[in-house]
């Protein structure tokens, strides 16, 4: 029988889907659901069809591999609940907050927190034998050549060989969100999951892992998901600084306001509370998170928010604090978290201090303007009897 095989694309190399969810929408299930999480796209999308799928494992090791995808699908399994995010989420905030960056304008939401099913990478490198020393400066790359992306020829991204074979860092080749196989958004047939760690890492629609002693030469982990030194001010500036820099590994602590939103009309919290609600992730591998706290002084004083959700290290954590206080004419609130690590969140963003592709943004969540609704006063004003109506 002849078979067909085709890939066909969504979206362009010059117009790829890249969205978000509202605010209000993202928080609103702890497991995010396919339809209702962020996009991020260097590229168009492939249909790809797993029946002629390959995953070659090759480079530094001494048994090459060519997998199917219904060979992945029989080795043992493995589930982890991470969060997956973009090194540009809160890209909004830095800007605005800051001073102008170059980038796609993420607000809050270019995160998503899903149960993915898989094959341990660390199982296939065992399989594979890498022929370097795991405790040295090597990497693993991982590749996705279906087709040409806007600064490459190829998507790719890498990670230490360290990290990929240590079983408790939970590295996956995923073939499942949330139990259901992965759409053609999400990467299907096969994409990468590195908890803990930049989604630019997280390699959809994945053909190839090599073991290397340099990293990814990709221009998304060579020329790109860097944080440039603030008196990098141009593209022409950041082209001498990109090759000394080192490429963005775990994201950073962090937490954020998505409920109400900034300049919302509320009840008085004197008679009805107010709920501010949130997400927060942890550093890296430092998780989960332990603490959510908010201040509505402008960070002098913080109250302890209630964490509605765990899920263990690699998950975010859904937040929620009942404001019942003072009233004032442009109320704000800032939220900031602390993992177990002991990383917390500071008023301005650590090492993703202002930088000019805006990226790893960790500064205290915020919303401003604040209204309260004004009583309209349920009487009806008589008209005094001596003043007659005319008409
Ligand atoms: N092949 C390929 N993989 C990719 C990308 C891409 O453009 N092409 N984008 C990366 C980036 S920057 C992020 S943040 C995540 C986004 O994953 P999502 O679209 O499933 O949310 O995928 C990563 N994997
Ligand atoms: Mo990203």
């Amino acid at each position: 029988m002849l078979c067909k095989i085709s890939t066909w694309f969504d979206g362009t190399v010059e117009n790829p889907l890249n969205r978000e969810p509202p605010p209000e929408v993202l928080i609103e299930n702890f497991i995010s659901k396919e339809g209702e999480a962020y996009d991020r796209n260097h590229g168009p999308i492939p249909h790809i069809s797993a029946s002629t799928h390959i995953l070659h494992v090759d480079g530094s090791v001494s048994n090459p591999l060519g997998l199917t995808t219904p060979y992945l699908h029989t080795l043992p399994q493995h589930t982890v609940l991470a969060a997956l995010q973009c090194a540009g989420n809160r890209r909004h905030t830095m800007r605005t907050k800051e001073k102008e960056v170059w980038g796609i304008d993420w607000h809050d939401g270019a995160v998503m927190n899903a149960e993915w099913t898989g094959v341990l990478l660390s199982d296939i490198l065992q399989m594979a034998k890498p022929t370097l020393d795991p405790t040295g400066k090597s990497h693993v790359a991982f590749s996705c050549y279906q087709t040409a992306t806007q600064d490459d020829g190829y998507y790719g991204g890498s990670i230490p060989l360290s990290r990929a074979l240590d079983k408790d860092m939970e590295v996956l080749i995923a073939l499942k969100m949330n139990g259901e196989d992965l759409t053609p958004e999400r990467g299907y047939p096969v994409r990468m999951i590195i908890p803990g760690v930049a989604g630019a890492r997280a390699v959809k629609w994945l053909d190839r892992i090599t073991v290397q002693k340099q990293e990814s030469s990709n221009a998304y982990q060579q020329t790109d998901y860097k944080i440039l030194p603030p008196e990098v001010q141009t593209k022409e500036q950041a082209a001498a600084y990109w090759h000394k820099l080192p490429s963005i590994l775990e994201t950073p602590i962090n937490s954020v306001i998505c409920s109400p939103r900034s300049g919302a009309e509320v009840e008085d919290p004197r008679v009805k509370p107010l709920k501010i609600g949130g997400y927060a992730l942890p550093q890296g591998s430092e998780g989960p998170v332990v603490k959510v706290e908010v201040s509505y002084d402008g960070g002098r004083t913080w109250e302890k928010a209630k964490i509605l959700t765990e899920g263990g290290r690699w998950s975010w954590v859904l937040w929620e604090f009942e404001y019942t206080g003072e009233v004032t004419e442009d109320m704000s609130f800032m939220c900031k978290a602390t993992d177990k690590g002991g990383n917390t969140q500071k008023i301005k963003s650590g090492a993703g201090q202002w930088n000019l592709r805006g990226v790893g943004y960790n500064a205290y969540g915020e919303i401003n303007g604040l209204k309260v609704k004004q009583k309209v006063t349920g009487e009806i004003r008589e008209s005094p009897p001596e003043i007659e109506a005319r008409l």
